[in-house]
């Protein structure tokens, strides 16, 4: 019988084995016996002196590290970036120096609101994570395969994130909990219909595409910014599952995604992805009818067309899941010069959360792991000790700058480009914006001119088929909002809706 590479992964390993390797205790010690602990007697009790065996079970003890919060299911793979056009006039980052150029990657898919063991074929966004190994260090691009994103205000994140969760007293995903806030936050209607829509349960992770979502500034040499947003459109094509074989997969084969992605890459059919960027200029967005920092809304392409930058590959699959994926920490705020945020409340509330997760998930010197190292640079900085910390600590250099001894010296071409001058003017405040900002215009275009009548039908019965589980006050206030959207997208929210109760009656 044929087997695929994932199932064939034993033998593969096995056949690469030129000689036999002896076992060691975790101290090096060569190891006697594998399958019996030492006893008084044939039948016990185990004795303390047995510390192969105390060092096993201590070792298995600690074996999980916390999953994460969101995004605990995931695969990962590992590629590079090609340039093929240039964009040296909007950034001096090194990664897009010049055409031709590659930098090694490494990626991660995930699901969101899952655990580690939940079934890949949900509905639910898709995370996109990209980190580009560069000549200037670590650059994240922790994207999804949506451009938009829930929520515009980064201090609802856990109250959202709580409600795609479980009940703390059920322990069970609860749809009045995901409505009720849905429907409460009517600039979530964006992300929801794209949630709901045929894109909201991607063929596995190959056939998306990728957005870094929020806007960001790029600068270029001469220190002049401009802001930019990110597409990875997905050179396979775009396919999604039906709501039909998603469910089955769930059941059969909870793992679809990752052992496709991994067989994949085992066979040589490398996935690979364009990388596209849209500009506005700082005046363009003074003058922009909407908030261009906005997360849930696009920047229309008609306005803001897509221009070609490069080709990411992936071809290589991890070697260790644990190492490489598992502990692969993605943070928005892992920036290089060329690179900088904008102010999207939304991604300055991100830039303190991932680092702060992974100093929680992996320890503070999570950087130094090999799978998110700065390899490429040798780093040299005035941090120190803590605990794991796996390098030579940095020797004898001086721990504190200034320093008159030969410590490490700021670049003064980084200075030029990174947080350059920013005029901001305004008052300290805490400014809503649920109904601040507009919520149905771009949803209303997205339902008539994105989605055919086929895709619009699947979406309402998408939603109906959820909605329909929360409690009917609930349900009238989400139809509300996506009235809103279009009259006649109420009507056959309505319309299901209706039909729905009655059918169970
Ligand atoms: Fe995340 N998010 N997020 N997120 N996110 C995490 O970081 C967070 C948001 C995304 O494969 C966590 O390392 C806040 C938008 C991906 O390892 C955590 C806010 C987008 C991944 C976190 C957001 C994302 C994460 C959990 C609102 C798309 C998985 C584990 C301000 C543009 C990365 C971790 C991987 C993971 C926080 C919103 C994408 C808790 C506070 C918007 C792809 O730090």
């Amino acid at each position: 019988m044929s087997r695929n590479p994932a199932e064939n992964q034993l033998n593969l390993y096995k056949d690469c084995q030129k000689e036999k390797t002896i076992s060691v205790t975790s101290n090096g010690a060569p190891v006697g016996t594998k399958t019996a602990t030492a006893t008084v007697g044939e039948r016990g009790p185990v004795v303390l002196q047995d510390v192969h065996f105390l060092d096993e079970l201590a070792h298995f003890d600690r074996e999980r590290i916390p999953e994460r919060v969101v995004h605990a299911k995931g695969a990962g793979a590992f590629g590079y970036f090609e340039v093929t056009h240039d964009i040296t006039k909007y950034t001096s980052a090194k990664i897009f120096e010049k055409i031709g150029k590659k930098t090694p990657l490494a990626v991660r898919f995930s699901t969101v609101g899952g655990e580690s063991g939940s079934a890949d074929t949900a509905r639910d966004p898709r995370g996109f994570a990209v980190k580009f190994y560069t000549d200037d260090g670590v650059w994240d691009l922790v994207g999804n395969n949506t451009p938009i994103f829930f929520i515009r205000d980064p201090i609802l994140f856990p109250s959202f994130i709580h409600t795609q969760k479980r009940n703390p007293a059920t322990h069970l995903k609860d749809p009045d909990m995901f409505w009720d806030f849905i429907s409460l936050r009517p600039e979530t209607t964006h992300q929801v219909m794209f949630l709901f829509s045929d894109r909201g349960i991607p063929d596995g992770f190959r056939f998306m595409n990728g957005y870094g979502s929020h806007t960001f500034k790029m600068v270029n040499a001469d220190g002049k910014p401009v802001y930019c947003k990110f597409h990875f459109k997905c050179d396979q094509g775009i396919k999604n599952l039906d709501v039909k074989k998603a469910d089955d997969l769930a059941g059969a084969d909870p793992d679809y995604s990752i052992r496709d992605l991994y067989n994949a890459i085992a066979k040589g059919q490398y996935p690979s992805w364009t990388l596209k960027i849209q500009i506005m200029t700082f005046e363009q967005a003074e003058k922009h009818p909407f908030n261009p920092f906005d997360l849930t809304k696009v920047w229309p392409q008609a306005d803001f067309p897509l221009m070609p930058v490069g080709r990411m590959v992936l071809d290589r699959n991890p070697k260790n899941y644990f190492a490489e994926v598992e502990q692969i920490a993605f943070a928005p705020s892992h920036l290089v010069p060329g690179i900088e945020p904008s102010p999207d409340k939304m991604l300055q509330g991100r830039l303190f959360s991932y680092a702060d997760t992974h100093r929680h998930r992996l320890g503070a010197n999570y950087i130094q792991l090999p799978v998110n190292c700065p390899y490429r640079v040798k780093t040299n900085n005035y941090q120190r000790d803590g605990p794991m910390n796996s390098t030579d600590n940095q020797g004898g250099a001086p721990n504190y700058y200034p320093n008159s001894f030969g410590g490490p010296e700021p670049c003064p071409f980084a200075r030029k480009l990174q947080n350059g001058n920013m005029k901001v003017t305004g008052d300290v405040n805490r400014y809503e914006t649920g109904d601040s900002e507009d919520n149905f215009t771009q949803p209303g275009l997205f339902y008539r001119n994105v989605l055919d009548e086929a895709a619009r039908q699947r979406m309402v019965t998408n939603i109906v088929n959820h909605l329909g589980n929360a409690s009917a006050f609930i349900q009238e206030r989400a139809v509300k909002n996506f009235a809103q959207v279009d009259g006649d997208f109420g009507r056959r929210l309505t319309e299901g809706l209706k039909l729905r109760r009655t059918a169970n009656l």
